[in-house]
């Protein structure tokens, strides 16, 4: 049976349309999931919003809406954005559904059953934006000299009742989880983790009173959960909890919270915390990746340098916009993008060397073989030798992938294009069509060969493309996981088949800078 693998992103804050940095993380998670599909493993894909909170409920106040119609309204530009980006989710979870709401007050009972909550007043530093309370010392001072959270946020001095959890009492327990195995990755962030978490833990407020848009608390009815609550109980909601047997089963605990930096602290220290209190099994790892910058700028409306991921994609193609993320920025760290840039490495690496090998390849099977394919043709040094390089670099990229290094993977997988595209000018077939037409078709079969396994090596990354090509080179749709780079007789049985190449249609086109572009 295969082995279960489960994923989620986070979810995102409805309250606006998504930004590039949503569609970051999400197609970084489509990445992750097509990956180890390909592999084998038996996958759980999610993601969703977080619909509610104070955040939510003043947007909703300030647009004249109420909370839930603005949640509804704004998911559904997530949910296009994931279908527009060939983001393949297996569930795309609301925290408004009532599923949810039962998960996560059952969750609480568990909480409250191992004696980890109890009411109690808030008096702290709120910052609403961050939905979050500092302690006095963790402000900074703004221009004017007023407080600020460490984030640069404004803060208001706030009192309540709240229920309290009991955070202070796990924090040896979570040094121990920090200090065994990878929880947090990368390891700059566990570290920054752990020195958070030796300096001694408060316990947490997590109700409010003050506003009433959020999973009411078990037996305290006027009381809501603190968001976080709610929102970190969605990676169970989604397997069904709190029915234990069925898809939670399978794939709880999760394998990879794939999240940015900024909310590392509420999946590394929270989460596990109430895991643990509730006596569930903790995810096995958190990855908080870097930042998308524009340009090296973060982007917000009052630099109006906020970029529509949906823009980019129709711009430039879906394709390109993964293939750039994934390839551009080193998995962890941040990361600027440009159209410029976008523009220069799709080129380069995707319509320049891959997509102008894949063409030239199948066009001169079309032409100067009618489109034929031959089998058991002698084989030359220099075939092995390319038949060496295309597989050392499709095995880096696996086993880069299997660690998110993406970037580095992709790397490797260039270098045997690029042994390929050398192999092609070395060979010169449309020199040997004349001198030794025999050698010419056993060349233009080992592209065949590589070029259909370097398409398959990459498909998780540029899906659309790659199931284009592999179309054209009769590959079943079935068979394109990496357990079809193990099977020996697919070529046999291709040409068995009476398969035939037809003109071929390029895949990766060049692109253009759109002309507004500065
Ligand atoms: O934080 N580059 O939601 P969110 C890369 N609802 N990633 C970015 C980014 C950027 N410029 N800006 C944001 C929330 N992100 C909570 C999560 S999970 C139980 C609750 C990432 O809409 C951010 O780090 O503000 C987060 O992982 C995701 O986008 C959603 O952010």
């Amino acid at each position: 049976m295969a082995e279960p693998y489960y994923i989620t992103t986070a979810i995102s804050y409805p309250n606006g349309r998504p930004h590039i940095g949503h569609a970051y993380e999400a197609i970084a998670a489509d990445i992750i999931a097509r990956h180890r599909k390909a592999e084998g493993y038996d996958v759980r894909f999610q993601t969703g919003t977080d619909e509610h909170g104070l955040k939510m409920a003043q947007k909703a106040r300030d647009l004249g809406m109420t909370p839930a119609d603005l949640a509804s309204e704004m998911s559904q530009y997530f949910i296009d954005m994931c279908d527009t980006l060939n983001v393949g989710y297996d569930v795309f979870l609301r925290t408004t559904e009532p599923r949810h709401h039962a998960a996560s007050q059952e969750l609480w009972r568990r909480m409250e059953a191992n004696g980890d909550l109890y009411l109690d007043r808030y008096e702290g530093w709120y910052s609403v934006r961050d939905e979050a309370y500092y302690d006095e010392s963790e402000l900074i001072a703004g221009e004017g000299g007023e407080k600020l959270s460490p984030q640069g946020t404004p803060v208001e001095w706030t009192v309540e009742e709240s229920w309290f959890f009991r955070l202070s009492k796990y924090q040896d327990k979570l040094l121990e989880l920090y200090g065994s195995g990878d929880f947090i990755r990368p390891e700059s962030r566990r570290n920054e983790i752990s020195r958070f978490v030796e300096g001694g833990l408060r316990d947490l407020s997590v109700s409010r009173t003050s506003f009433d848009w959020g999973v009411k608390v078990p037996g305290s009815e006027n009381h809501v959960m603190y968001v976080w609550v709610d929102a970190l109980t969605n990676y169970l909601t989604g397997l069904g909890f709190p029915d234990e047997s069925g898809d939670y089963a399978k794939y709880w605990p999760a394998d990879l919270h794939l999240i940015g930096k900024d909310i590392v602290r509420f999946h590394t220290v929270y989460w596990p915390a109430f895991l643990m209190s509730a006596g569930l099994p903790l995810p096995k790892q958190v990855f908080g990746h870097g930042f998308l910058l524009n340009r090296g700028q973060k982007e917000s409306k009052s630099l109006g340098n906020v970029t529509d991921p949906i823009g980019l994609a129709e711009r430039f193609g879906v394709d390109a916009l993964r293939y750039f993320l994934m390839r551009e920025v080193a998995f962890g760290q941040d990361g600027s993008y440009s159209p410029e840039a976008i523009v220069t490495r799709c080129n380069a690496e995707l319509a320049n060397s891959f997509g102008n090998l894949a063409q030239r390849s199948l066009s001169m099977i079309f032409k100067n073989m009618d489109g034929n394919l031959k089998s058991g043709l002698p084989e030359m040094e220099a075939d092995t030798t390319l038949f060496a390089a295309v597989s050392e670099g499709i095995a880096s990229l696996r086993e880069a992938f299997m660690n998110l290094a993406f970037s580095d993977g992709l790397e490797s997988w260039m270098r045997a294009v690029f042994a390929c595209n050398q192999y092609v000018d070395e060979q010169a077939p449309w020199a040997l069509r004349k001198t030794d037409p025999e050698r010419m078709e056993a060349v233009l079969m080992v592209l065949f060969h590589a070029v259909r396994d370097l398409a398959i090596a990459v498909r998780p990354v540029v899906p659309g493309a790659i199931d284009k090509l592999l179309d054209q080179m009769g590959q079943s749709a079935d068979s394109r996981g990496y357990t079809a780079l193990e099977v020996t007789d697919w070529f046999e049985a291709l040409v068995a088949s009476g398969f035939k190449v037809d003109k071929p249609q390029g895949v990766f086109p060049r692109l253009e800078l759109p002309e507004e572009a500065p």
